[in-house]
C-alpha cells in the first residue's frame, strides 16, 4: 500500500495559541528529519486571501455574511490541488484552521450549519483535527489580555464565546458520527489551554500528533461530504 502525509489540523478561538503550536510541531519534526509543512487558513497572499484580509482589518470594509463564508471556502479551494499533491509527495501536513473554523465562525454570525457545510464538500478531510480551547468559559474573557487582541474583527468576546460554544456542538456531532461509521479514521481531540504556558500546552499537543506523524499512512484520504 502506498504511503502519504498526515493532514493535522489545529482548530480553536482567535488568539489560544494555534500558530504558536503549529510551528512548534513543524520545527520539531522537521529537526527530528521529518517531512513536514505549514499550511494557514486564510491565506491572506492569494487574491481571495487579500479579501479577506481587507474584511478582517477593516471594519468599515463589510460584506454580506454569506459571501465571506463563500470567499473562507473559495480559500481553501484554491490550495486544495497543493494540498493533495503534498499528501501524496509524503509531507505531513500541519493545518493552521480549515472547514471547522468556517462553520463555527459562520453560525456564529447567524448563518445556518448545513448551508455553511455545503460549499466545502469534497475538500480532503484531516486525519488528526485538535481543538485549542479553553473549560473554563471565563478563561474566554482572558484573551484580551494576549498581544494585539482586538485588532480584527471578530476578536470580541462575546463572539468567542458563542464561537466556543458552535465548535463544541460541531465536534461533538462529527464525534457521534465517526464512532458510528465504520470507514471513517479521522480523529479529533480536545486539548485544554486554561492557565497552561506555551510549553505545557506543546507538551499534550505533541502526545497526540505523534503518531500521526511517525508512523507511515496508508490510509486512502478522505474527503468531507
Ligand atoms: N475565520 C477563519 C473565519 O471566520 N472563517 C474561516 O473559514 C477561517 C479559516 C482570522 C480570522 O478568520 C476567522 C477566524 C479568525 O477570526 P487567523 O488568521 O487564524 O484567522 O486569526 P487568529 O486566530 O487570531 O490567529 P492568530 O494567529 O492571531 O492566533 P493564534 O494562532 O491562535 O494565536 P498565536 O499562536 O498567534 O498566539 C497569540 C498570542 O498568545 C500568546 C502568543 O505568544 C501570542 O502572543 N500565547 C500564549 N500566551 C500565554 N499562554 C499560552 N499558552 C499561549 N499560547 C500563545
Amino acid at each position: 500500500m502506498s504511503k502519504r502525509g498526515s493532514l493535522i489540523l489545529i482548530e480553536g478561538l482567535d488568539r489560544t495559541g494555534k500558530s504558536t503550536q503549529a510551528d512548534l510541531i513543524v520545527n520539531e519534526f522537521e529537526n527530528a528529519g521529518k517531512k513536514v509543512e505549514l499550511i494557514k487558513f486564510p491565506d491572506r497572499t492569494t487574491e481571495i486571501g487579500k479579501l479577506i484580509n481587507q474584511f478582517l482589518v477593516d471594519k468599515n470594509f463589510n460584506l454580506p455574511k454569506e459571501s465571506i463564508h463563500l470567499l473562507f471556502s473559495a480559500n481553501r479551494w484554491e490550495l486544495k490541488s497543493q494540498l493533495l499533491e503534498k499528501l501524496l509527495q509524503g509531507v505531513n501536513l500541519i493545518m493552521d484552521r480549515y472547514y471547522y473554523s468556517g462553520i463555527a465562525y459562520s453560525t456564529a454570525n447567524g448563518l445556518d450549519f448545513d448551508w455553511c457545510k455545503s460549499p466545502d464538500i469534497g475538500l480532503p478531510k484531516p486525519d488528526l483535527v485538535l481543538f485549542l480551547t479553553f473549560k473554563d468559559n471565563e478563561n474566554v474573557n482572558k484573551l484580551k489580555n494576549r498581544e494585539n487582541y482586538g485588532e480584527e474583527r471578530y476578536e470580541i468576546t462575546e463572539f468567542q464565546q458563542e464561537v466556543k460554544k458552535n465548535f463544541e456542538t460541531f465536534f461533538n456531532k462529527e464525534e457521534k458520527q465517526r464512532l458510528q461509521s465504520s470507514n471513517s479514521k479521522a480523529d479529533f481531540e480536545i486539548v485544554y489551554v486554561d492557565n497552561k504556558t506555551i510549553e505545557e500546552v506543546k507538551t499534550d499537543v505533541l502526545g497526540l500528533v505523534k503518531k500521526f506523524i511517525e508512523v507511515d499512512n496508508t490510509n486512502p484520504v478522505e474527503y468531507f461530504q
